[in-house]
């Protein structure tokens, strides 16, 4: 086992903000995300592979961002799409070991992303053995099923899931607007794995 070979983009503000009025929301952890382990030598395999939203058209940006290396969180590194429940699509082109997912909603600022839900699947249309990673729209307000972790602050940190080794190709997530507005970003999504034996 070793650490995740994660590269963090800059960050954007010092520290966490306190006054946001998100209910269920994460207590910081005020010092920088232990190491994560997984096997040796797996890498982010999601690095340029093709991405499909449920908003084709994004407001600003081009979906390909999601997975193009640039984690930067400043204007011109996101991709904007559509209010309410949308989500994005990653395609690993072959089934993977999954040991994490990382991601980055959007971190100029500090925000909540809401009823953000993580899964992965066999087919690109999320009906072959869908599994759920993470999961905070505790009142399944996005129909999916509802979910038990907790809201949290988006850092430059990115959200890092465990995905335990989940054989999959597809990787999804979902969210639904943010505590600024209704719309929904992505700066990054990156998928630590292996090619499955
Ligand atoms: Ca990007
Ligand atoms: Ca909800």
């Amino acid at each position: 086992m070793a650490p995740l070979p994660i590269e963090l983009p800059k960050p954007m503000f010092e520290g966490t903000p306190q006054n946001l009025t998100v209910p269920n929301l994460q207590k910081p952890l005020g010092r920088p995300r232990d190491p994560f382990l997984a096997p040796a030598g797996v890498t982010n395999v999601a690095r340029d592979e093709p991405v499909a939203s449920s908003d084709e058209e994004p407001i600003i940006g081009e979906i390909e961002q999601v997975t193009d290396g640039d984690k930067k969180g400043a204007e011109g590194s996101f991709v904007e799409l559509g209010p309410g429940v949308q989500h994005v699509t990653l395609d690993l082109g072959a089934p993977h070991e999954i040991y994490a997912i990382l991601f980055w909603h959007f971190h100029k600022t500090a925000r909540v992303y809401f009823d953000v839900v993580v899964q992965v699947a066999d087919d690109a249309d999320f009906t072959k053995n869908v599994r759920t990673l993470f999961n905070n729209d505790h009142d399944n307000t996005s129909g999916l099923v509802a979910g038990q972790d907790m809201n949290y602050v988006e850092t430059s940190e990115g959200k890092l899931v465990d995905a335990r080794g989940s054989r999959a190709r597809f990787v999804r997530l979902y969210s639904n607007g943010n505590n600024a507005n209704d719309l929904n970003h992505y700066v990054e999504v990156e998928v630590f794995g292996r090619p499955a034996s």
